[in-house]
């Protein structure tokens, strides 16, 4: 399989992540862009992650993509069971939106011109990314519990955060969230990840 990424998106991190922690890495090379101008040539969404199965098809969608590469794996990333199923899926879905939070901003911020960049947009965000951070805080992570899409997700997202928001000082307050980032990049799938800007 070929994974279409490049090394600062946090969609992609959340693919190579899963890759890693599945176990697939033997099995999935990774493929760098090297403009965004290629990636309509893997698919109609034009953009990063993709991936593309050994029976070439064209998957797009870092959540889709990350739950083939477990089913494929069988590596156990969403748990199956109540409650932990129900806390996964908020968790990854409060992350999911946090990313595209965050990632709305950095359009307005570094893709719009100065003249049409929306303040109401970037209040409404900055807002959105205030609540999911502090759910997540008050979710009292571990960091010694089960690896699951919603840990990759979360490191992701805040990842992503530093590079993209550092003004929203997202460790302030929030000692917990703090602590479980700073244990889960011990970890060889999400330090090997971090993005490079
Ligand atoms: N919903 C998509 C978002 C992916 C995404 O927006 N990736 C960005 C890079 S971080 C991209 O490819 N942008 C190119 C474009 O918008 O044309 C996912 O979850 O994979």
């Amino acid at each position: 399989m070929k994974l279409i990424m490049s090394n600062n998106s946090p969609y992609a991190r959340r693919a190579r992540i899963t890759v890693r922690e599945a176990g697939l890495n033997e099995q999935v090379e990774e493929i760098a862009i090297k403009s965004f101008a290629e990636l309509p040539t893997y698919g109609p969404g034009g953009k990063i992650p993709v991936l593309i199965t050994n029976t070439d098809q064209s998957i797009c969608e870092a959540l889709i993509i990350c739950r083939y590469l477990n089913a494929i794996a069988n590596a156990g990333l969403v748990p199956i069971q109540s409650p932990e199923l129900e806390t996964c899926l908020v968790l990854e879905s409060t992350a999911s939106v946090l990313m595209d939070a965050l990632f709305a901003r950095s359009l307005e911020n570094n893709q719009r011109d100065p003249q049409y960049r929306s303040s109401s947009v970037l209040v409404r965000e900055q807002n959105r990314s205030q609540r999911c951070y502090d759910t997540l805080d008050q979710a009292s992570l571990r960091a010694d519990d089960p690896v699951t899409l919603a840990s990759i997700t979360i490191i992701a997202a805040l990842g992503y955060a530093d590079w993209r928001a550092p003004e929203d000082e997202w460790r302030s307050g929030r000692a917990k969230l703090a602590n479980y980032f700073e244990q889960m990049m011990t970890r060889p799938a999400f330090a090997s990840t971090a993005p490079t800007y």
